[in-house]
């Protein structure tokens, strides 16, 4: 038999030793252990300790911010946490700090800084104050995570961390057509996807099966396209209320994420032309699809109702999206000509910018003219892609979703339960071990403006199947959107440690991640 080394030691201890007390010392927790990785980390010092007589102090200003952070801690420690604007003499103190935190930062860097008398956050902002924020919370034990209060010693490692993000755009997607995910499980995954400092969640709400928001100038979109039984599988069906949307924008917008909103077109409009026959060009209405076969539809590229049909979609949607894009598409028209694919994006393209926003698309879009001050996004396999070269030469910026590193619908390996494995099979260190900044190696660094980890959702229902996919994946690409790059070996080692620590949280939480044999996990 063999005996786990707590027993042994237990055995060896002498009769008299001291019994552990009942709230053991959780396993430590290290200034270096923060997920993504910070741009400079200096322990030091002593530890501070979050008691019940903690105060938050916020200006006014932060005040959001401080109410995210005494939300977040107050499950688990039981404690009252009040915010005041100064913290009162000699109480021990956790301050966020907004203003003139240095040029160096921009607006979501942060400076946090750990001694025995408080912890200090500091950044230009909010939003740097938020990232903050999310790097104090992995600080403190992993049962800081739980939902009820535990007895634990709440200490956080002495030093100081400067940090600021190497990417503007750190991206995650949600297929709501393949399967229409609640109001509440979209703010669950804003929720886990934020804590890695993921700024943009982008919204795929139209495909060939469904529908998912409401348009009020075209009100059968959303009633006949995202009527029961309109997902993949005829499980599923639902869409978004533009009153569900604006909620979600606040929500998003409390935890500094952009809502990026797609309707996909002149493909996947299946679901458009089931509810608007006139939107084919025999006017006949397509039968309604639930399998998931892709590029066997297009609106009709010579018919006007088609350009009033998206002038009207993009306006409206435009108007419920506070942030600066609005993507359309665009990849895999099959049954669009090439011919057509450029005058459809021709009349296109420029209707986004009447109404304010710039226009994203898959890296197809990148194949016309007209997208020179468009965002494309490479979702492709291969590490050169001429056309979006010659693209980027013209001014199209990219954002990196590589169906074989950042789809998190592949599988993890063929025994993965979920997913897909057209583009790979994706396990944590392939997630991981690329540079979104290089990848391509006939676009420079200078026109990346980002990472996007796509989630299709053909073989997903549920929340859990979703958690199950994300995670741990996507805080490997949220570390290669955020952290500077260093020589990659040694950051997958550093990774896959600090990821296996933070498998206890994902667990504190309820978040059903998929127990990679590539990570070293944390009990
Ligand atoms: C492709 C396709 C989607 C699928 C997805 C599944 C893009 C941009 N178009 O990615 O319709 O759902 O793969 O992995």
């Amino acid at each position: 038999m063999r005996l786990p080394l707590a027993a042994l030691l237990a055995c060896a201890l002498p009769l008299t030793a001291a019994p552990a007390p009942a709230s053991a010392a959780p396993p430590a927790v290290s200034l270096g252990s923060v997920l993504p990785a910070p741009v400079s980390v200096r322990p030091s010092g002593s530890a501070f300790r979050l008691t019940a007589g903690t105060v938050i102090a916020a200006p006014p200003a932060a005040r959001p911010v401080a109410d995210r952070l005494a939300a977040a801690l107050r499950p688990a420690t039981g404690y009252r946490l009040p915010i005041r604007a100064h913290a009162p003499a000699g109480a021990p103190v956790i301050e966020l700090s907004p203003g003139h935190a240095g040029a160096g930062l921009g607006a979501e860097g942060y400076r946090l800084s750990v001694r025995r008398s408080g912890v200090t956050v500091r950044a230009n902002g909010n939003a740097g104050l938020y990232a903050g924020v999310q790097t104090l919370r992995q600080l403190l034990p992993a049962a800081i995570d739980a939902s009820t209060p535990r007895h634990v010693r709440w200490t956080v490692p002495g030093g100081d961390i400067v940090d600021h993000p190497r990417f503007a755009y750190r991206g995650a997607m949600l297929d709501e057509a393949r399967h229409f995910h609640t109001p509440a499980e979209i703010k669950r995954y804003i929720d886990e996807i934020s804590r890695f400092k993921i700024n943009y969640l982008h919204l795929h709400l139209a495909d060939d099966q469904g529908w998912r928001i409401q348009i009020d100038s075209w009100p059968r979109l959303a009633t006949v396209g995202g009527a029961p039984g309109t997902g993949v599988d005829g499980v599923g069906g639902g869409y978004l209320t533009k009153a569900d949307y604006r909620d979600l924008v606040r929500y998003a917008a409390e935890r500094f994420v952009t809502i990026v909103p797609e309707i996909d077109m002149p493909g996947h409009v299946n679901a458009a032309q089931v509810a608007y026959p006139e939107l084919t060009c025999d006017g006949v209405a397509p039968p309604p699809r639930t399998d998931t076969e892709v590029g066997y539809s297009s609106l009709c590229i010579g018919k006007e109702i088609t350009y009033r049909f998206v002038e009207d979609v993009i306006r409206e949607l435009a108007a419920l999206t506070p942030g600066p894009y609005l993507h359309i598409g665009g990849d895999e028209a099959h049954a669009t000509t090439a011919a057509d694919y450029l005058t459809f994006e021709r009349r296109v393209l420029p209707l986004v910018r009447k109404y304010g926003k710039t226009a994203y698309g898959w890296n197809e879009i990148s194949r016309s003219p007209s997208a020179s001050d468009a965002v494309a996004q490479f979702w492709g396999l291969d590490t050169s892609d001429p056309a979006l070269a010659a693209a980027v030469a013209g001014g199209t910026k990219v954002v990196m979703s590589p169906a074989n590193r950042a789809y998190l619908d592949m599988k993890y390996d063929p025994s993965t339960p979920l997913g897909l494995s057209w583009a790979a099979y994706i396990e944590v260190q392939d997630a991981y071990g690329w540079d979104p900044g290089t990848r391509l190696t006939d676009v420079p660094e200078s026109a990346v403006l980002g990472v996007e980890a796509p989630l299709w959702s053909e073989t997903l229902r549920s929340i859990d199947d979703i958690e199950f996919m994300a995670f741990p994946r996507l805080a490997a690409i949220a570390e290669l959107g955020w952290s500077p790059t260093r020589s990659l070996p040694g950051d997958w080692e550093s990774f896959r440690a600090r990821l296996g620590a933070y498998g206890p949280r994902w667990a504190h939480q309820g978040v059903d991640f998929y127990r990679s044999p590539q990570i070293p996990w944390a009990d």
